[in-house]
């Protein structure tokens, strides 16, 4: 069987801003991670897939990029970005860069040009409409980070378009010209040797000519995404670019979808399709309620199974999945899936974990997550970094559309900060990320849950994902293997299958704090553990004492192989 490489692998997300800081001014940078290699090599991952490192004025922490060829000065320099590399393929680890081409900064060099001179070379890059007669936005979106999609730009006495921050604007993709100046890019990041490329919304880059008003739900503005998401030539675009660039390399790619269903997956990371290897899906993480993404609810286990395992089931055989419980756009893991509660904390990462790396698809971690880190305790709005909290905050709270108590909890629940805390290294001073102070605190529980202890402690969530890494390696099915769910309406177990050829395993997830009952099935009586959270069940002679007591503890993970 001929299977690509970023089919078996396991990718490790890195944050750069708080990964590990290298001299001492509280940012997070490239030579800080050159210096984490081994302890990447060791957890046993196969790519590292980083956060932008470009060059940025940093209104969304480097989302926003003025230069695609230069790395931002806190990073370092392209020398370190170069040792990196060489560092990484020299452990055998790839690198896969963030591809941000929806839009660019407003200090772009592009966007300076683009609103200087409407007839100009640049004129056209960007998406800029005049405004209605009585002077008004164009339309009525609002922007993922609070206020109106449209800023009006003096110097060019028209609108420009921005889905995200206004320091982000949109790019015009339809302008054969930004599509040339974009692959040319990509072509000499190919050329440096990067190793594949995750595409910011990537869903987002195609916008339909009419832009109407949008009907305003969960907020104060008009909803663009029947006109900017899988817009009309969004799959030409990338048909495009994969022949212009992709196709010419050895890489793994990854679409950002937001919106995407499994039908349009298939388009866009099609087996045939030319276009990506898989995209990021987010229907197991949105759970809107009254505010909209600031929401504290927990989305069911019935919902979540059946959100999952459509994924497996449609995608099988046609495309490929990604599988992540979180990002540096999502609260933490064990926080928001599984019980960061003392007792439990271990216990349900290493469910999660297991859970997640048995399915098919490409698992990616987010730094951290191996830690089983936990969300902050966040004290008040002050405390907030990241301009999509720092605006929701004032748009739905400050503004008096609704009370503090009443919203607390759910922007806590959900704020991006959560995810971008510093990894928590030691328990020396600032969990020994930095000998300065930090950009971001760091989560006061770093006494507890460090790197250092957990690679000291042979039971920990390090050591657990180290487990489930191996296993993928060792075991076809793991990769290859049809999925099935069971007990599909128990609102406590996440129990499924996955068949390949003469073997077979059975996943079972214990999802509450509850004892909760549960019979092997039969045909897996004599199957051998091969990974269990409660280390004393995961016995070399199958662990049979467990399998006939009936009874799931709280949080219990194990997986049965058997093989025919
Ligand atoms: O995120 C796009 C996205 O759709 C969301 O996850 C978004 O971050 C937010 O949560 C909307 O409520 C990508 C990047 O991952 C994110 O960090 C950037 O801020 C964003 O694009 C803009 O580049
Ligand atoms: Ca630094």
């Amino acid at each position: 069987m001929n299977t690509p490489w970023w089919k078996e692998a396991v990718v490790y997300q890195i944050y750069p801003r708080s990964f590990m800081d290298s001299n001492g001014d509280g940012i997070g940078d490239l030579k800080g991670i050159t210096g984490k290699l081994d302890y990447l090599k060791e957890l046993g991952v196969d790519v590292i897939w980083m956060s932008p490192i470009y060059q940025s004025p940093n209104d969304d922490n480097g989302y926003d990029i003025s230069d695609y060829q230069a790395v931002m000065e806190e990073f370092g320099t392209m020398e370190d970005l170069e040792e990196l590399l060489k560092e990484a393929h020299g452990r055998g680890l790839k690198i896969v860069m963030d591809l941000v081409v929806n839009h660019t900064s407003d200090e772009h060099r592009w966007f300076v040009e683009s609103r200087k001179d409407k007839t100009g070379p640049y004129g056209d890059y960007y998406i800029w409409r005049d405004g209605k007669p009585d002077g008004s936005a164009p339309n009525n979106w609002g922007s993922c980070f609070g206020g109106p999609a449209w800023e009006y730009d003096q110097e060019r006495g028209q609108y420009y378009l921005h889905l995200f921050s206004k320091k982000q604007p949109d790019l015009n993709w339809d302008n054969p010209k930004v599509r040339k100046e974009v692959f040319d890019m990509m072509t000499w990041w190919c050329e440096k040797g990067i190793d594949g490329f995750r595409m910011d919304v990537i869903s987002m880059i195609s916008k339909t000519a009419e832009m109407p008003d949008g009907k305003i739900k969960g907020g104060f503005y008009g909803d663009y995404s029947p006109y900017c998401i899988h817009g009309p030539h969004v799959h030409d675009y990338l048909k495009e670019m994969n022949e212009n660039v992709l196709s010419h390399y050895d890489l793994m790619t990854v679409g950002e979808t937001p919106g995407v269903t499994p039908k349009e997956a298939c388009r866009y990371a099609g087996e045939d399709s030319h276009e990506l290897n898989m995209v990021f899906q987010f229907t197991h993480v949105d759970v809107p309620g009254r505010f909209g993404k600031w929401n504290d609810k927990k989305m069911p286990l019935p919902a979540l199974k059946k959100i999952l395992s459509t994924w497996q089931t449609e995608l099988s055989g046609k495309a490929w999945n990604s599988l992540f419980w979180d990002n540096h756009d999502q609260p933490r893991a064990v926080s928001r899936f599984g019980d960061d509660r003392p007792r439990y904390r271990v216990l349900s990462a290493k469910m999660l974990a297991t859970c997640l790396h048995m399915m098919q698809g490409t698992p990616y971690i987010y730094q951290g997550e191996e830690l089983g880190m936990t969300n902050y305790p966040f004290a008040g709005p002050a405390d907030f970094k990241d301009i999509e909290s720092i605006n929701a905050y004032r748009e739905w709270c400050a503004s008096g559309h609704v009370s503090h108590e009443e919203f607390w909890p759910c922007i806590t629940a959900v704020s991006r900060d959560n995810a971008r805390t510093p990894i928590q290294w030691d328990d020396s001073e600032q969990a020994g990320f930095t000998t300065g102070t930090p950009w971001i605190p760091v989560n006061p529980n770093y006494k507890e849950i460090n790197a250092k202890a957990a690679l000291a402690d042979p039971d920990s969530v390090f050591h657990h994902y180290q487990k489930l890494i191996a296993l993928r390696k060792r075991y076809p099915v793991i990769v290859h293997g049809d999925y099935q769910l069971l007990l599909e309406d128990s609102g406590d177990l996440f129990v499924y299958t996955r068949s390949f050829q003469e073997e077979k395993l059975l996943v079972v997830c214990n999802f509450t704090d509850k004892e909760v009952a549960f019979q092997v099935p039969e045909e897996f009586k004599d199957a051998r553990c091969l990974i269990a959270n409660y280390g004393s069940h995961e016995q070399k002679d199958g662990g049979s004492k467990k399998k006939e007591s009936g009874k799931l503890r709280p949080y219990e993970a194990f997986v049965l192989r058997q093989a025919r």
